[in-house]
């Protein structure tokens, strides 16, 4: 069994969506602002949109959705959680093993000597912060137009062509190759539960589609 989450899985930890009405941030979209090129043109910008996701995402907490996936991976020996989300509220939940498909919004690389670090301190105070190296550093996120971690990605790609069961949970299905994983799924004969506020790309594929709110649903399947 597998779960392949989105950002709808946090939104009632009170972490905006990216597509949904509050997910806009100021007059930029997420997709102008995750970029490299955003980045190398003004890296102050992009800091202050994830410094200002950092500070909101350590006030929230894990909401039941969260705790639930956890449980399953703590009774499940089967069971892999791949996640597109970067707020890490799956560790805090209890997951120990989440396949981080779009990496941490908690780690800093640095752009000079690619060094990496935990940096849980919000706000940074100095943005962009820098490396001891002297460099510039990013976040440890992967960008649009960014390749995803090699190793992660097939590892994640393992987990959904071997899973019987793959729950979809609280994303558009826009973003790829994460959202592929459905299909890849799928392919190999999995049933797919899709567990979202709205109708996606993924609806009419899904075998099982249950509308509502992630962190209502989740518990009930693992009672
Ligand atoms: C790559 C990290 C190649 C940063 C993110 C044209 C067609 C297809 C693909 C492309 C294309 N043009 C370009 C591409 C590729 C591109 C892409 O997919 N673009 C999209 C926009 C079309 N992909 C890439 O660039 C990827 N890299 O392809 O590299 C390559 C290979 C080799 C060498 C060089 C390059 C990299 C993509 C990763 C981008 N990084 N995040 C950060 O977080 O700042 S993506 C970003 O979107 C987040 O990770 C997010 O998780 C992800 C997906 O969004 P969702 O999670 O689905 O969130 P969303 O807001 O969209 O939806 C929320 C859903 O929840 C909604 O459905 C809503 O109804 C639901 N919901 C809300 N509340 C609840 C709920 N459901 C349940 N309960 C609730 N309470
Ligand atoms: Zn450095």
């Amino acid at each position: 069994m597998a779960a392949l989450a989105g950002a709808g899985l946090s939104a009632e930890s009170g972490v905006p969506t990216f597509r949904g009405a509050g997910g806009l941030w100021r007059q930029y979209r997420p997709e102008d602002l995750a970029t490299p090129e955003a980045f190398a043109s003004d890296p102050r910008l992009v800091w202050e949109w994830y410094d200002w996701r950092r500070s909101l995402i350590s006030k929230a907490g894990p909401n039941p959705g969260h705790f639930a996936l956890a449980e399953l991976e703590k009774r499940k020996q089967s069971f892999t959680l791949i996640t597109q989300n970067v707020d890490g509220l799956e560790e805090r939940a209890g997951c120990k093993d989440a396949l981080r498909l779009h990496g941490d919004i908690w780690t800093l690389r640095c752009t000079a000597c690619g060094r990496e670090r935990k940096e849980l301190k919000t706000p940074l105070g100095e943005l962009p912060p820098h490396c001891s190296c002297g460099g510039i550093e990013r976040p440890g996120v992967v960008w649009f137009g960014e390749p995803l971690p090699a190793r992660v990605f097939a590892a994640a790609e393992k987990a959904a062509r071997e899973a019987e069961v793959l729950l979809v949970v609280g994303t558009s299905a826009a973003v790829y190759p994460a959202a592929g994983l459905a299909w890849v799924a799928k392919a190999a004969g999995a049933k797919l539960i899709e567990i979202n506020m709205e109708e996606t790309a993924l609806s009419l594929e899904a075998d099982c589609a249950l509308r509502g709110k992630s962190g209502e649903i989740l518990p009930l399947l693992v009672t």
